[in-house]
């Protein structure tokens, strides 16, 4: 891969866009990569949560505008329609994903972003959703996404205006966890992955489905699947082992003190 590379460490795995001379703005072929990457540590059994970031000074700065001005309506569909797989791969990725967000995260970045389950931002990012000034609308869910992450309204305004907005702002509503300084902004990703990656993979993989569930406006499956999976765990040998754990350190600690 050209455009995309993969790093490794432990069970985290570390996706960085590589057009940094263009701000990872995201041609077919970056689109095609970022697919194929997501869609191979979906399926890695060896990987337990994948970090996404950028090279330079941007995350990526949207779709490609200068490829878009030499193509054809038909490559222009095609483009939106493998951008429909591409932001599948990352939101539906089996391994959760969190976004460290270096620099520009625009349009089609932003998307990236917005499909990503934990996000993290350095004072140098920023946000923006600007297609509107290119005559355009969003092509990567944006909209859909925006909305259901920021609020209707917050999600009018950046369509609306396009307006850039620094990372600081969307601490309030929950969508940036925490805002860092550039140097520890990695360093922090790869703590927060490794810690998520040591816990049992069903419960991982089984929480970010739940979550995805509840999106569902009939809240019965959600709770169904729930039940299930914490029925699931309870037999499960981790589960097992780490609930008696707790009681026999409890038990021990009540010894200690002289209580029944
Ligand atoms: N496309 C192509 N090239 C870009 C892009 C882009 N989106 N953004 C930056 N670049 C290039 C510049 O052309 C420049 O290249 P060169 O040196 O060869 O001229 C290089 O990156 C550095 O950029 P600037 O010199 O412009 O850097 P500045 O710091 O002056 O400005 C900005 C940074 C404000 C980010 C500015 O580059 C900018 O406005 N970029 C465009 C942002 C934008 O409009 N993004 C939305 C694009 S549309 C979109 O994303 C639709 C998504 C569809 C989803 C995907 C399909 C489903």
């Amino acid at each position: 891969m050209d455009t995309v590379s993969i790093t490794r460490a432990g069970r985290v795995a570390i996706v960085t866009f590589r057009r940094a001379d263009q701000l990872n703005a995201m041609n077919k072929q970056m689109m095609g990569e970022i697919t194929e990457a997501f869609e191979s540590l979906s399926a890695d059994a060896a990987v337990g949560a994948i970090v996404v970031t950028g090279e330079g000074k941007g995350f990526m700065a949207g779709a490609d505008i200068k490829e878009y001005a030499t193509q054809t309506e038909a490559e222009f569909d095609a483009f939106q329609k493998a951008g429909a797989r591409m932001y599948a791969a990352i939101e539906q990725n089996a391994k959760p994903v969190i976004a460290a967000v270096n620099g520009y995260a625009l349009g089609g970045g932003f998307e990236i972003v917005l499909a990503c389950d934990i996000v993290l931002a350095s004072e140098k990012a920023r946000f923006g959703l600007p297609e509107i000034k290119l005559g355009l609308v969003p092509g990567g869910g944006g909209t859909q996404r925006a909305t259901r992450k920021l609020g209707r309204n917050r999600a009018n305004h950046m369509l609306l205006t396009g307006g850039i907005y620094p990372a600081s702002d969307f601490v309030a509503c929950g969508f940036v966890a925490e805002v860092l300084a550039t140097d520890a902004l990695l360093p922090r990703a790869q703590e927060l992955a490794e810690g998520i990656a040591a816990e049992p993979p069903d419960a991982v993989e089984g929480l970010k489905r739940l979550t995805a569930l509840a999106l569902d406006p009939d809240p019965t499956p959600g709770f169904e699947a729930e039940r299930a999976l914490v029925t699931a765990l309870y037999r499960s040998e981790t589960g097992q082992a780490r609930v008696r754990a707790f009681a026999e350190r409890s038990a021990a600690k009540a010894a200690e003190k002289g209580r029944p």
